[in-house]
């Protein structure tokens, strides 16, 4: 058996929280990540048949029954996980049941799963209907996205239109747009189910004054649709303030982006003014 701390999930996971730390998107305990693992991959570090204990979920996951993920945990600080891998993530694989998960590995000082594991395991089930290579969700608290938050309305076409225009690699990355859910309390089945009825349409989804989701089919893809919309709403928090914005990207110079990268399948054409 490969010792778990060298696995290239768990080095993903170190360097994805380290990095959100430093650039001060995940403050204290906020942000959480899961990533779903392959069965084979994670037989070479973890005997599969050794649970370590089960954990209730609160919900039906009957759609990732046997689905194993890597995920932060419940109260633990991205900043810790880098120098202390096993206490602040654990290694779960839904229970056949499909309400509880088995600890594989991890939270070893009793912790358990982020207490946004419903929005993420039901953004999990939504994306792998649409994108069946889909492995990560990844939520944060990016600092600029959330100052936008308090000045720009808290609307899908209106937010995703203004980011689109912040700069050219916008469309590139997410011409699919940005899903807007209003200020909800987070951590209940409730913006669970509604995060994961928007990551049916979108891969971006802005909780109203309280951060981001983001997902992909690895690490890079879901943290760089989250930082493209950070620095998207850096340079608008920057141009507001200066109080003078002369120019801007039109629609119709949108719409060359469009074509010039062949994006007419995946983009948002009802949030472009043609
Ligand atoms: O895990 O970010 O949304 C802490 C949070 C809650
Ligand atoms: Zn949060």
């Amino acid at each position: 058996m490969k010792d778990i701390l060298t696995a290239p999930f768990v080095e993903d996971m170190k360097r994805a929280t380290a990095n959100m730390y430093r650039q001060t998107w995940d403050e204290r305990n906020g942000g959480n990540i899961s990533f779903m693992l392959e069965e084979e991959k994670v037989a070479e570090y973890l005997d599969l048949n050794n649970v370590i204990r089960t954990i209730p979920t609160g919900f039906d996951a009957t759609g990732l029954i046997g689905k194993i993920f890597i995920v932060t945990g419940t109260g633990k600080y991205f900043k810790n996980v880098e120098v202390d891998p096993e206490t602040n993530l654990g290694i779960i694989r839904i229970a056949e049941d499909g309400t509880t998960a088995e600890l594989l590995w991890g939270w070893k000082d009793g912790g358990k799963f982020t207490s946004e594991l419903p929005a993420h395991l039901m953004s999990h089930m939504a994306r792998l209907k649409v994108n069946p290579e889909n492995r990560v969700i990844m939520h944060s608290h990016p600092t600029y996205t959330l100052a936008m938050n308090h000045i720009h309305e808290l609307d899908e076409k209106k937010l995703t239109h203004t980011l689109w225009e912040m700069c050219t690699e916008c469309m590139v990355v997410f011409p699919d747009g940005i899903g807007v859910l209003p200020w909800m309390v987070c951590g209940t089945n409730e913006i669970g189910i509604a995060t994961a009825k928007k990551m049916e349409e979108f891969r971006l989804v802005v909780w109203g004054l309280h951060g981001i989701y983001g997902c992909g089919k690895d690490m890079d893809e879901a943290f760089g649709l989250i930082e493209t919309v950070e620095k998207a709403a850096m340079l608008y928090m920057l141009a507001t303030a200066s109080g003078k914005r002369i120019n801007t990207i039109s629609d119709s110079q949108l719409w060359e982006i469009v074509e010039a990268f062949h994006l007419e399948d995946s983009v948002r054409r009802d949030f472009l003014d043609l």
